[in-house]
């Protein structure tokens, strides 16, 4: 087995058996005008991270490591939005709504996209997910069978809702998780820092931190 330098100790795995999976870096998370922002929130934040992220996308690209993408979204006729989630809070523009950039966190429209700079490759597997979690209602988990992964690094947004989500799912499913501690964000600075405790606590109870440099060096080691 080959190390990741981490937290709370070292994040043992194989090359063969990993994948990074890149959660919800759309431009409705990113930009003014989208989800994020009709939440109240500042999306700045989250453009910061952008550079670091694509560093670590590059690093699993050029190690010929599989590299997923999801992005949290709905189908057009909102079949899959419960009014559970779409009342939630009180937000400027609801999902389903017209904003600046097309129909707010739905399917195929502009807002609704990754972020240029991150853009999946031709190849690479993209998960719409209707949920925070992206092992609910989608393939994810047939898609991992399939490419025999054992252990997942996870970036993307936000660190507490969507990526913790994930990875309490992917940790219940058996995987071993570690989160690029640079490489994620919050709206919140001591929601982050609350998450990347609580994942690593009582002996990575949910699963590692580490950096995107401790991880990138760590399969250049492999
Ligand atoms: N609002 C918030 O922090 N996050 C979300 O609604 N979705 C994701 O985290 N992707």
């Amino acid at each position: 087995m080959a190390e990741i330098a981490a937290q709370p100790f070292a994040f043992a795995f194989r090359p063969e058996t990993t994948a990074l999976i890149v959660i919800d870096m759309q431009r409705d998370f990113a930009e003014p005008g989208g989800f994020g922002a009709s939440l109240g929130n500042d999306v700045s934040r989250v453009v910061a991270i952008v550079p670091t992220v694509k560093k670590l996308i590059e690093g699993f690209r050029a190690a010929g490591l599989p590299v997923i993408h999801t992005m949290e979204c709905h189908r057009p006729d909102l079949s899959d939005l419960p009014p559970a989630k779409r009342d939630r809070g009180k937000p400027t523009i609801r999902i389903g709504d017209v904003g600046p950039m097309g129909r707010v966190l739905i399917a195929g429209e502009p807002g609704t996209a990754i972020l240029d700079e991150l853009a999946p490759l031709p190849g690479e597997i993209v998960i719409e997910k209707p949920g925070k979690g992206a092992f609910y209602a989608t393939g994810l988990g047939d898609d991992l069978k399939r490419l025999g992964a054992r252990q997942l690094v996870f970036a993307g947004v936000t660190t507490e809702v969507c990526v913790q989500t994930t990875m309490r799912e992917a940790n219940d499913r058996g995987y071993e998780c570690l989160v690029a501690e640079d490489a994620t964000e919050s709206y919140f600075p001591e929601f982050k820092a609350a998450a990347l405790a609580m994942i690593r606590a009582q002996g990575a109870i949910i699963g590692w931190t580490a950096t995107t440099d401790q991880v990138l060096e760590g399969i250049a080691n492999a």
